[in-house]
């Protein structure tokens, strides 16, 4: 049976994090993987994510199962956190999933259960296991227009005028906040003519939320996903926890079917426990329960939005100083797009070989399509990557 298998391709942002660790050259840089490090290089586990693992050792009692859609007080949680009170939460169904991935994978596999025909329509670029799992599923990605390589801004026009080309029933998956792998973000106002497109074609829109809070703040990285949720007839979200709460190995996310017509709403929890129970049975529960405590605790809450705060600033100062020192170096304002972007990332916007010979050359590692992490760096750091950047004739 064995010797059927096919090899598979491998995940280029996972290979690029081998390729790190492999590097014996100690002045090397990691840009790869999109997880959060401080000025120290290093991915704290969060103080209140500390403080509720504490309580919960003290407190909890038993490891039992708990339910196929994971405690609704998580997602009751969950729905606040992104939606606020955009939605009722009669008209929510959700389940705990592993991670945002996991979220991402359920809605998939709901979509081609609801609507063995619907297209999703993704952002190029985008997330590449968006694409990997879609092909994986059998459903057809249709990518629209999104990042122009000039501004390094979004293509508005372009990802209108593709977006156009979808039928009825065809799903729009859209980043909540802070894109990857660009850093380049709609405003509300665009936001909301793609709305009244998907209002007109009867689209559906699924948006993936995976960095609320390391783009303009809580509130403002969610108000997109709200002005969604509350106009559209039904839409999908999937919400990681594995940034804002630094708790990537946890696996905690949470999928939610949002519909106008609550006497929806009891299919939908239905049909979402039963995508769990047929790919894991019960969704893990140990992030979710600190997630849950952390935002349903007044204290744990604060600190933890305080300490959240703190690693968006540092990642907007980072950016900040990297176009300053860009402009210094360059002599020109073409890089004042790595200010405007927000989130994680930055594309860079330059050819693979550029990226290729900052790694050979310089022992700087971003992902071939020139995703940097903008976490990845400090201040040591930001001086001599400008200098890298600007001597490889970027
Ligand atoms: N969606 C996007 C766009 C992401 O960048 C990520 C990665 O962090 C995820 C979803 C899901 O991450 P996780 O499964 O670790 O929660
Ligand atoms: O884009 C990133 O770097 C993060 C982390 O298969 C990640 O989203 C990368 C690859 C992957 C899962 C998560």
């Amino acid at each position: 049976m064995f010797e059927h298998l096919k090899a598979q391709p491998a995940d280029k942002i996972l290979a690029l994090m081998q390729a790190f660790k492999d590097d014996p050259r100690d002045r090397k840089i990691d840009l790869g993987v999109g997880v959060y490090k401080n000025a120290d290089g290093v991915t704290p586990v969060m103080h209140a994510i500390k403080a509720a693992e504490h309580r919960l050792w003290e407190e909890q009692d038993s490891k039992a199962y708990v339910g196929l859609a994971g405690d609704p007080a998580f997602a009751d949680a969950m729905i606040g956190l992104v939606l606020g009170d955009s939605v009722a939460q009669s008209n929510i169904g959700a389940a705990a999933t592993p991670g945002g991935t996991g979220a991402c994978r359920q809605a998939f596999e709901l979509i081609r259960m609801a609507n063995p025909e619907a297209r999703v329509f993704v952002s190029d670029p985008t997330w590449p296991n968006h694409l990997s799992i879609l092909k994986y599923l059998g459903i057809e990605a249709m990518a629209y227009r999104y990042f122009d390589d000039e501004t390094r801004g979004v293509d508005f026009g372009g990802m209108i005028e593709d977006l156009k080309t979808a039928k009825p029933g065809d799903v729009v998956l859209l980043h909540g906040c802070c894109h990857n792998p660009t850093g380049a973000n709609l405003n509300l106002t665009e936001w909301q003519a793609v709305i009244d497109l998907m209002l007109d074609r009867g689209l559906v829109p699924m948006i993936d939320i995976a960095y609320q809070g390391f783009g303009d703040g809580l509130e403002a990285d969610a108000a997109a996903t709200r002005l969604v949720a509350e106009q559209v007839p039904e839409c999908l979200i999937a919400a990681s926890c594995s940034k804002n709460f630094g708790i990537y190995r946890e696996r905690t996310g949470l999928l939610m079917a949002v519909s106008q017509d609550a006497g929806q709403r009891k299919l939908n929890q239905d049909t979402l426990a039963f995508l769990n129970r047929q790919n894991y049975s019960f969704p893990p529960d140990h992030g979710a329960r600190l997630v849950t405590m952390i935002l349903n605790d007044d204290g744990l809450r604060a600190d933890w939005a305080r300490e959240l705060e703190d690693v968006r600033l540092s990642m907007l100062g980072l950016r900040q100083s990297l176009a300053d020192e860009l402009q210094r170096l360059s002599g020109s304002d073409r890089f004042a797009f790595l200010a405007q972007h927000r989130g994680m990332f930055s594309r860079l916007g330059t050819t693979p070989d550029k990226v290729e010979k900052l790694r050979a050359d310089y022992g700087i590692y971003m992902i071939g399509d020139s995703r940097m992490n903008i976490a990845g760096l400090n201040a040591r750091t930001v001086p001599i990557l400008a200098k890298a950047i600007v001597d490889a004739g970027v």
